[in-house]
């Protein structure tokens, strides 16, 4: 099996250097959560797998070259000869500021199901990651992603489940009714500071949030602080690092590379410590090259923004 199996949409972002509706050249990327973490991971020599739906026509084929040409394992990939890929728009509105339109309703991502999911996870990855987006795509998504979790705890196979909280895909409050139970099948959530409560009771503050989520058997929960660093909590108590400091470029894919890094910490051995700083030395790659995942570092290139221990 794979060292990480990741489960979700891979969209193709269309992305505008200035506002959209002046127009003007778009350029094609591959864009995605899941996806972007198991890109995460195979850049760091791990064996890592991505599993959903994508269609059957030229935009699900630049999927999968993507894929494979990052070293993804895209085997268990279903074609749906009938629903396209999903779309993302990025839009540079300013210097600072990015926005994104989704056209990914009745897509072929969302369209995923339980069969999708059977033969890829009987291979007994070593590992199952997948983010709080993938529910929110449909019902059989949810469904998909609800016995995926299930079917891998009582496997044995740890789950990281990263929050996620699209607004555009759906409320807070049906973001909370799908997401919090998911958690309890979780080894590992990954939350930004105003996601915590997605998986908690509503209001709830950090300590209750990760108070709540461990006793539920949650063994780590990682809140991401972007430029203030990231902490993670476990039956232990906290841990807290300071992010790298780069210059901030573009933000999107940030979280995503931070749980690449995580995990592949996780799956090298590393203590705490050292997978939070291999976290946080990946959010900065992400944070200061153009792109989701673009420039995620290679093992050789850790180093290079920090000096640090992260290698
Ligand atoms: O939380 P992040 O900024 O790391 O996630 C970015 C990804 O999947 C991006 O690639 C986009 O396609 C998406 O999140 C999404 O569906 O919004
Ligand atoms: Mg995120």
């Amino acid at each position: 099996g794979v060292d990480l199996l990741t489960v979700g949409e891979a969209l193709v972002s269309l992305r505008s250097p200035g506002p959209l509706a002046q127009g003007g050249p778009l350029t094609m990327h591959l864009a995605g959560a899941e996806s972007n973490v198991a890109i995460g991971l195979a850049r760091l020599g791990h064996r890592a797998a991505w599993v959903g739906r994508v269609s059957d026509d030229e935009l699900g084929e630049f999927v999968l070259r993507q894929l494979r040409a990052e070293g993804v394992d895209v085997d268990a990939v279903r074609r749906d000869a009938d629903r396209p890929t999903g779309l993302m728009f990025l839009e540079r509105r300013t210097a600072d500021v990015s926005r994104v339109r989704y056209h990914r309703a009745g897509s072929a991502g969302s369209a995923l199901d339980v069969e999708d999911l059977r033969a890829p996870l009987a291979a007994g990855p070593r590992m199952l990651h997948l983010t709080g987006i993938t529910p929110a795509l449909s019902d059989s998504a949810r469904d998909a992603a609800a016995w995926a979790v299930r079917t891998a705890a009582e496997a044995g196979i740890p789950v990281c489940l990263d929050v996620n909280y699209r607004a555009g895909l759906w409320t807070r409050e049906d973001a909370r009714s799908t997401l919090t139970p998911l958690a309890g099948y979780a080894s590992v959530v990954v939350a930004s500071a105003d996601e915590l409560d997605l998986v908690a009771t509503a209001g709830a503050d950090e300590a209750g949030a990760v108070a709540g989520l461990l006793a539920r058997g949650v063994r780590t929960v990682l809140v991401k602080l972007g430029a203030d660093g990231a902490r993670a909590h476990t039956a232990d108590g906290a841990t807290y690092v300071e992010a790298v400091p780069v210059t901030a470029v573009d933000t999107v894919g940030a979280g995503d590379a931070f749980t690449a890094g995580y995990l592949s910490g996780h799956l090298d051995g590393l203590d705490l410590v050292d997978r939070l700083r291999r976290a946080v030395t990946l959010g900065a790659f992400a944070v200061a090259g153009d792109g989701d995942w673009e420039g995620l570092p290679r093992r050789d290139e850790l180093t290079l923004i920090t000096g640090s221990a992260a290698g």
